[in-house]
């Protein structure tokens, strides 16, 4: 049953964002924070990026470098649902997989998820990118969901979206032979002139196609700013490159059934390098906590 209406499967087409409410229950919505609350105290404990490590070694766990005991700066969890069912639950089962589902559907495939945290006093920044020059796929048929789970504001460090930009280029995240993870300044001084802040109530979603060109700035705010992010493929959409964040629940079927074929759009694609830090805040040039 569709949850999205034409006119709102439109808009994204149109703009490759929508933001819409209630695309989780408040049950599911209050379970999702609990564990972030949980996890916030747990990183006081630890000085450096910690585990439970993801399904390729990396810390699950990443601080800015501003972190401490009594100042906390988690900014980033791996794939939460490895570890959570109150995560799980919400990336197979909630009105957000249902939007996907209007959007790229019938047959939705998992790819992975994190959250990126930002706190009060958090110096973490998105540089412009595109989701789709980190992890290229045969077709473009893919939704980056990224759940608000707090109350999101001009404050406290919003996302921005370029709108129309999927339909334009899909830009280079490389300096010559160096990956910056992020767009040229050139290109990101053009992007934000055109730029539009997406705001909206915690259990809001902002359902975004994967090359749309986005970013976001530190928290200047007095509360928090937490996003879920779940990254949904057509069935058919199959990797050209290894998932920068492997899952326990990568290729997973979340929406009708497997493909037996990959369907190709022409073209040539950059192929992005693999992270090997904990999060892809230190491939945009923002180190992790260290114990020094
Ligand atoms: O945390 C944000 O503001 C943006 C997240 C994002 O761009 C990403 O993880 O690809």
């Amino acid at each position: 049953m569709a949850v999205l209406s034409q006119a709102q499967i439109d808009d994204f087409r149109r703009d490759g964002y929508l933001v819409a409410p209630d695309a989780v229950s408040p049950a599911q919505l209050a379970a999702l924070r609990a564990e972030i609350a949980a996890w916030v105290e747990k990183s006081r404990a630890h000085r450096t990026p910690f585990g439970p490590p993801t399904v390729d070694g990396r810390p699950r766990f990443d601080m800015g470098t501003e972190h401490s005991a009594e100042k906390p700066a988690l900014r980033r969890i791996n794939n939460p649902s490895d570890i959570s069912a109150a995560y799980l639950d919400v990336m197979r089962q909630s009105r957000m997989t249902d939007m996907v589902a209007d959007l790229i559907g019938p047959d939705v495939k998992f790819h992975h998820c994190k959250i990126n945290l930002k706190l009060t006093g958090a110096k973490t920044e998105v540089l412009y990118h595109q989701d789709f020059a980190y992890t290229p796929h045969t077709n473009d048929d893919i939704v980056t969901a990224l759940l608000f789970l707090d109350d999101i504001d001009a404050t406290n460090g919003a996302l921005t979206v370029a709108p129309g930009s999927h339909k334009g280029p899909v830009y280079s995240l490389f300096d010559g032979d160096t990956f910056t993870g992020a767009v040229a300044p050139s290109v990101e001084a053009e992007l934000l002139a055109r730029s539009v802040p997406c705001y909206g109530p915690a259990g809001s979603v902002c359902l975004m196609h994967t090359r749309l060109a986005h970013g976001s700035t530190a928290n200047r705010g007095s509360t928090a700013r937490g996003l879920y992010i779940c990254v949904y493929t057509a069935a058919d959409a199959v990797p050209l490159a290894r998932n920068p964040m492997p899952s326990l629940h990568e290729g997973e079927i979340v929406r009708g059934k497997p493909a037996r074929t990959a369907r190709l759009t022409q073209g040539l694609v950059e192929l992005p390098q693999q992270p090997k830090s904990a999060s892809f805040f230190t491939v945009q040039g923002q180190a992790s906590a260290t114990s020094a």
